[in-house]
């Protein structure tokens, strides 16, 4: 596909100009932020320039957020939700166009960008829904004439901090949500993928605009280290959600906490799957290819370990690799590519610096692993998704390299397979590939996957929106999109109520005056 055309055709009609302001509070604002360059993987050519937020452009952005959280949270909740409704019916009207600036713009396959932006309209109507739920408890009172209950209140002005492999829905996971619930939202996207964000906000600022509805939703671009610390050291922040990777997720947890701020952290994963001997090979064939090749091995639930019974072995590991040397990996654009770019180049320095560090272990790679460069790969970044004979003590699978690399281990036993399982410090998602009952209930049992998400004959990749997604261990714990993920943008408000005539006091305490 002639990348260049496709690229100026769709961001010319999406209102995308070469050079973009990166700040939005109700209007497109830029005071003298740097200029950084959407860049796109696929072959290297610069999409639009965009001017990141100064210290006065995030100032303008807190007050306007500030105000309009004023305003929306006095809006009744199911009223939110018109809004959010909305959103996600003009979403559904852009879908094609922004699910390919999404692939432009971070090299993934059309079909991928397109569910990208399904994504957030099925966020959209989740949220619709939950506007009408948000309900606490009502909870017996030890006190004659007494009422114990809980009330939901907003939160405040919170942010959000996603990064470029889920450039756009993993915003609408936690802005949705926190919207409905009363909150107005600072969106600070990866460097990597300002262009996605800027495209997103444009159609909601038309629904907000027409709808005439307060500005909640804003928009703050720069590096982690400017905009990124001045979202995590601000006290008028009450709540951070971060995805991202570990090290940059402690240290912005460490900052909000010190200031008793609360964080949604969605860190590194880890993934593992099982494969039993007693399951259904085929679907785990295309579990473990479909998790470990999508968006290229950059998802946070990537399946980066597979687990196999020694008796299945040698027919699934064959299995995979003619899999493997089949699967098309190039321009995303074009139709059947499976396996687009990585992100960029130090995506591909780290990937190829993880297999070294696997060799030099002792683990022995038996399909890719190496860069490809040539005619039709332009100055994008692809690489031969790579398999790795290895064993669970080795330093290099134990960390997630944000690339294609699956790493293969044998077992015998359930035991055995379960503890090469957790040993690894993240803790996201998880599957296993049994028609084995039993098999099934252990991995679901207490001692069974430590992760947050477990899969049973499905892979760890491609969750749904209506559970609550996040992970154990170096994860970071938090959970956000569906099931009761909401409380955590809300304030929870313990009421005691008395409508008697005198004032028990708890716990029988006597004070006579
Ligand atoms: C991520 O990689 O941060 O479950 C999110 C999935 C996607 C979301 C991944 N729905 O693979």
């Amino acid at each position: 596909m002639d990348t260049g055309n496709t690229i100026s055709k769709i961001l010319k009609e999406f209102g995308l100009e070469k050079a973009n302001f990166g700040t939005y509070s109700g209007d497109w604002h830029s005071n003298g932020g740097e200029e950084i360059a959407s860049v796109s993987p696929i072959d290297g050519s610069i999409l639009a320039k965009v001017s990141t937020s100064s210290e006065k452009d995030y100032e303008i952005v807190l007050k306007k957020s500030q105000e309009a959280f004023r305003k929306w949270r006095e809006v009744p909740p199911p009223k939110r939700g018109n809004l959010i409704r909305e959103i996600g019916n003009e979403l559904r009207k852009e879908k094609e166009r922004l699910g390919m600036i999404v692939s432009l713009e971070v090299g993934k396959t059309i079909s991928e960008g397109q569910g990208e932006i399904q994504e957030m309209i099925d966020v959209a109507d989740f949220a619709t829904g939950l506007s009408r739920q948000l309900y606490g408890l009502d909870i017996a009172s030890e006190r004659p004439d007494h009422r114990l209950s809980e009330l939901w209140q907003p939160l405040g002005v919170v942010a959000v901090i996603s990064s470029f492999n889920f450039p756009s829905s993993v915003w609408s996971w936690n802005s949705f949500i926190a919207a409905v619930c009363g909150d107005a939202v600072i969106w600070k996207p990866s460097s990597k993928a300002p262009l996605t964000a800027i495209a997103v906000m444009r159609v909601v600022e038309r629904v907000i605009k027409r709808m005439k509805m307060p500005e909640i939703f804003s928009l703050v671009t720069g590096s982690g280290k400017v905009i990124g610390d001045r979202l995590a050291n601000d006290p008028a922040i009450p709540l951070i959600s971060f995805t991202g990777s570990i090290p940059v997720g402690k240290g912005i947890s460490e900052k909000v906490a010190s200031r008793f701020g609360r964080t949604i952290l969605e860190l590194g994963g880890n993934n593992a799957a099982i494969v039993s001997d007693k399951a259904d090979l085929e679907i785990a064939l295309k579990g473990v290819a479909f998790g470990a090749l999508a968006t290229s091995g950059q998802r946070c639930t990537t399946t980066r370990r597979a687990i196999i019974h020694e008796k299945i072995y040698d027919a699934f590991v064959s299995r995979l690799k003619d899999i493997y040397s089949s699967v098309r990996i190039g321009d995303p654009l074009e139709p059947g590519t499976l396996v687009g770019p990585l992100i960029d180049d130090d995506a591909v320095k780290k990937f190829l610096s993880a297999i070294r560090g696997a060799e030099q272990e002792g683990g022995v790679v038996l399909h890719g692993g190496k860069r490809i460069r040539g005619k039709g790969y332009g100055n994008g970044h692809y690489v031969t998704p790579a398999l790795i004979e290895a064993n669970p003590n080795m330093k290099t699978v134990r960390e997630e390299t944000f690339a294609p690399i699956l790493y293969l281990f044998k077992y015998r036993t359930m035991e055995e397979a379960l503890e090469i399982h957790n040993s690894v410090p993240q803790g996201l998602s998880s599957s296993i590939f049994t028609t084995d009952l039993r098999e099934e209930g252990e991995f679901l049992s207490a001692h069974g996957s430590d992760c947050g998400l477990a899969n049973v004959n499905t892979g760890t990749a491609g969750a749904e929106i209506g559970g609550a997604f996040g992970g154990e261990k170096q994860t970071g714990g938090g959970r956000e999109s569906g099931s009761d993920s909401w409380k955590l943008y809300m304030r929870r408000q313990t009421v005691t109520r008395n409508y008697g005539r005198t004032l028990p006091l708890a716990q029988d305490v006597k004070f006579r005056i």
